[in-house]
């Protein structure tokens, strides 16, 4: 069986706290064997491309060291500053530096030069989202003739704001060097699509196939999930219960709403916190009646709208539970803290209602912690965007638009009221859902298309 070669920006082996992709990729590299490569989170003073190999719990991870300035201009810059916005749809945001694209460009060329001598004629290389679009192109100018797929973990822009990027054909034509390409969501995939048929000339075909030019590429829509049954046996534990009895404690017989998400303007948190005071107005008769816990950790700190959300949210939050607090009541508890994965769970099931509002997400995965933390017999509510790629699957949610306060204010109402068969009904339908399209489906969903997908281009003439 061929080995697999995992590539993202950061690599995440082993035991500790893990994210349900980490999960995901630990186990298909236990079950295919083989390598994860990344980048160690460290800066070295000189890019040297030594690699540092390490074998936690069976996996073996490949790190390199990147220099300040590849830091600056590949991940705060052309990642954080300029994809992220734009795919985001906040092309208010985006910076189009060249400083940015040429730095994005090197550090691309340096994870292929140092990944190359580790690829093997019969692995299957599988790259991870949007720090290394180009690394597909820079393996097969390195002569790499194997199976490449290539996995994209946010939302796939419009045509219309993606021609606003300089170097957007050149970055497309170069993600076409890979043999499959994965979106969360049919609407990022279409958009992808548009971009690649109108800007580019390509043909799409009924079975997902890309012609442009020589190339041939299958595009699949799978989206991701977690490890449903075992997140649903975590929010039972000890630990989970633990938090699960504290919080409701603390509540004094108030219903407790929630919202996890890393600071990060796509999450739409200032709107939520604005839906949620609208409630508070809309409802005097129930508003000493609620709580909304807003875990928030700090992320991307280095990057200047990330500081402005997070002051703009600390002035909001501030000001509603200036004007609204009562002597022993205070409507928003508003954390900037990372917590162990069991407090999450223990929170979510202390919790009658989600509030999940990103105003653009590939596909949101706090979504789908809630509602495997929900107590099948008296299961909470789950309040979903629509425009979080996780509505495409989530229909039995209530879905609202994020930029729509009263929108979100009807929702919590209605969420407040539901009757408990109501919530049960939705609650199972969503559960099966998790079931059914777990984690370790969704791998299988990306590597049996990648073991499918038409034979790996030639050797371009260098
Ligand atoms: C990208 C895409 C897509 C949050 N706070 C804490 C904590 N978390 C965990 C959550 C969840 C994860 O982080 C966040 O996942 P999301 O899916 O919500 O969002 P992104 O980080 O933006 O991820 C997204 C995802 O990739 C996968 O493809 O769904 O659309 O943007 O698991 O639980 N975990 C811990 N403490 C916290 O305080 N331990």
């Amino acid at each position: 069986m061929s080995r697999l070669i995992v590539i993202s920006n950061r690599v995440s082996a082993g035991g500790g706290a893990q994210g349900g992709l980490a999960v995901a990729l630990n186990a298909a590299l236990k079950e295919m064997g083989g390598i994860w490569f990344g980048w160690s989170g460290e800066v070295t003073e000189e890019f040297t491309g030594q690699i540092q190999f390490e074998r936690r719990e069976g996996i073996t991870t490949a790190t390199i060291d990147l220099e300040e300035q590849d830091i600056d201009e590949y991940y705060n810059g052309y990642a954080n500053r300029t994809l992220w916005p734009l795919f985001h749809y906040r092309i208010d945001l985006a910076e189009y530096e060249r400083d940015y694209a040429g730095g994005y460009q090197r550090a691309n060329e340096r994870f292929a030069d140092s990944v190359r001598p580790l690829i093997e004629p019969d692995d299957v290389v599988w790259i991870q989202d949007y720090h290394l679009f180009p690394l597909g192109a820079e393996l097969r100018k390195r002569g790499v003739r194997n199976r490449i797929g290539f996995f994209l973990h946010i939302p796939w822009p419009p045509r219309r704001l993606l021609v606003t990027l300089p170097e957007a054909s050149k970055l497309v034509s170069s993600l076409l060097e890979c043999d499959v390409i994965g979106f969360h969501t049919h609407e990022w995939l279409q958009s992808f699509c548009e971009y690649a048929c109108d800007e580019l000339g390509g043909t799409l075909d009924d079975d997902g196939i890309l012609r442009i030019g020589d190339r041939t590429v299958k595009l699949v829509a799978c989206p991701i999930g977690i490890e449903a049954k075992e997140f649903a046996e975590m929010a039972r534990g000890d630990a989970a219960t633990e938090t699960f009895e504290r919080v409701t404690r603390s509540l004094v017989g108030r219903t407790l709403i929630v919202g996890v998400d890393r600071l990060d303007y796509s999450k739409g948190l200032e709107e939520r916190f604005l839906g949620y005071e609208r409630f508070l107005i809309e409802n005097p008769e129930e508003r000493m009646e609620v709580v909304l816990m807003q875990i928030a950790p700090p992320s991307r700190g280095a990057v200047d709208s990330y500081q402005r959300i997070r002051n703009t949210l600390e002035g909001v939050a501030g000001r509603i539970n200036g004007a609204h607090a009562a002597l022993d009541w205070v409507p928003i508890r508003y954390v900037n803290q990372s917590y162990p994965r069991e407090v999450l769970a223990g929170v979510y099931r202390a919790s009658r209602i989600g509030l999940v509002t990103p105003l653009r997400d590939g596909m949101n995965l706090v979504a789908k912690e809630y509602v495997a933390a929900q107590d099948p017999e008296d299961p909470g509510v789950l309040i979903l965007s629509r425009f979080a790629g996780a509505a495409e699957q989530m229909t039995e949610a209530l879905l609202i638009n994020p930029h729509s306060a009263e929108e979100m204010a009807d929702a919590i109402g209605r969420a407040l009221r539901m009757p408990r068969e109501e919530r049960i009904r939705r609650w199972r339908a969503l559960m099966d859902g998790l079931l059914a399209q777990d984690v370790l489906w969704w791998r299988r969903c990306f590597t049996d298309a990648l073991a499918k997908a038409p034979a790996p281009a030639p050797t371009p003439a260098s």
